[in-house]
């Protein structure tokens, strides 16, 4: 049997800090239609793609920065997405900055089908950064402001034919996330990220960040027999590089195709949904060979 889905990696380039939500749309909406010419049916858009990476702001009240965020999925900013998206039978997956009707505020990511619904909802769990300015900094990464941990945890959906899972950026450095889903049966994991390539608290990093991005993605698709699909918002934005490298990733752990700019860029793969089985059904048997009793510590401690 085989099971085949076409997939892109929509990376985006920089979003200045003034660009309208309706100019960044605009750009996903031609990244689209280059990813359906191109036959794919699931697109994968950035962490926060409608806007610039806020968080590298200090801004004080917190409502001051209310229109970074969405209030609704789709809403009025979105809607051309969902609409073109519809009319092309492609689905996708969009990272947002949400706001909820009770006030809660959410590093969030949604999984929307080839009919246009919303088929999942995700909130990054995984929040890096700190909680208050750090005047010290070259750039602020205030995602402990800006945002509330996810409290849903790490979900696997059936969508496109596949065992779908979600995670954002942070996230990624972090094997927890993967084997979650990978319990799961996961066979597909959409991660957008932003990605500064200078971090503060230890430069001697800095050379390493493409490194330490892919290193991480292929571990995690390896280590649980999944696809996975990393992709940027990269590029020089308000004067912070951050890494580009989108890319997708076999259940072998091989990159089959990866981003050569660090701009608007469409990267496509074919991926057999059937391959993860190989490793799940041998290396990877997680009936047979885990050891749940000696990993206590994992759950019951937290460092
Ligand atoms: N967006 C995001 O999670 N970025 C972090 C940056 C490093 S921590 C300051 C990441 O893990 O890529």
């Amino acid at each position: 049997m085989t099971r085949t889905l076409v997939l892109a990696a929509a990376q985006l380039g920089p979003v200045a800090r003034d660009e309208p939500k309706a100019s960044v749309v605009e750009r996903m909406v031609g990244l689209l239609r280059r990813a359906h010419r191109r036959g794919a049916t699931l697109v994968a858009f950035p962490e926060l793609a409608l806007t610039t990476f806020f968080p590298r702001w200090w801004v004080e009240p917190l409502s001051a920065a209310d229109h970074f965020y969405e209030t609704e999925m789709p809403g009025p900013a979105t809607e051309p997405l969902f609409a073109e998206a519809a009319r092309l039978g492609v689905g996708f997956s969009l990272g947002y900055a949400e706001l909820t009707p009770d006030g809660h505020r959410y590093n969030t990511q949604v999984l929307v089908g080839r009919d246009g619904q919303v088929v999942a909802r995700y909130r990054k769990v995984h929040l890096p950064g700190h909680e208050t300015e750090e005047p010290w900094r070259p750039f602020q990464h205030l995602e402990r402001y800006y945002f509330e941990p996810g409290p849903d945890g790490f979900g696997v959906w059936d969508a496109f034919g596949a065992r779908v899972g979600m995670m954002i950026c942070n996230d990624r450095r972090w094997p927890e996330s993967y084997r979650v889903m990978g319990l799961a049966g996961v066979e597909l994991i959409l991660c957008g990220y932003n990605t500064p390539v200078h971090y503060p608290p230890d430069p001697s990093q800095d050379a390493l960040a493409g490194f330490h991005n892919q290193l991480v993605m292929q571990a995690g698709a390896y280590q649980n027999g999944t696809w996975v699909v990393g992709v940027a918002k990269g590029g020089v934005e308000e004067g912070v590089d951050s890494v580009a490298q989108s890319c997708v990733i076999a259940p072998s752990g091989q990159v089959v195709a990866q981003a050569v700019s660090a701009g608007d860029e469409v990267v496509v793969a074919e991926c057999d949904l059937e391959w993860g089985a190989r490793y799940k059904a041998t290396l990877f048997d997680f009936a047979r060979y885990r050891r749940p009793e000696m990993y206590a510590a994992i759950t019951e401690v937290r460092g």
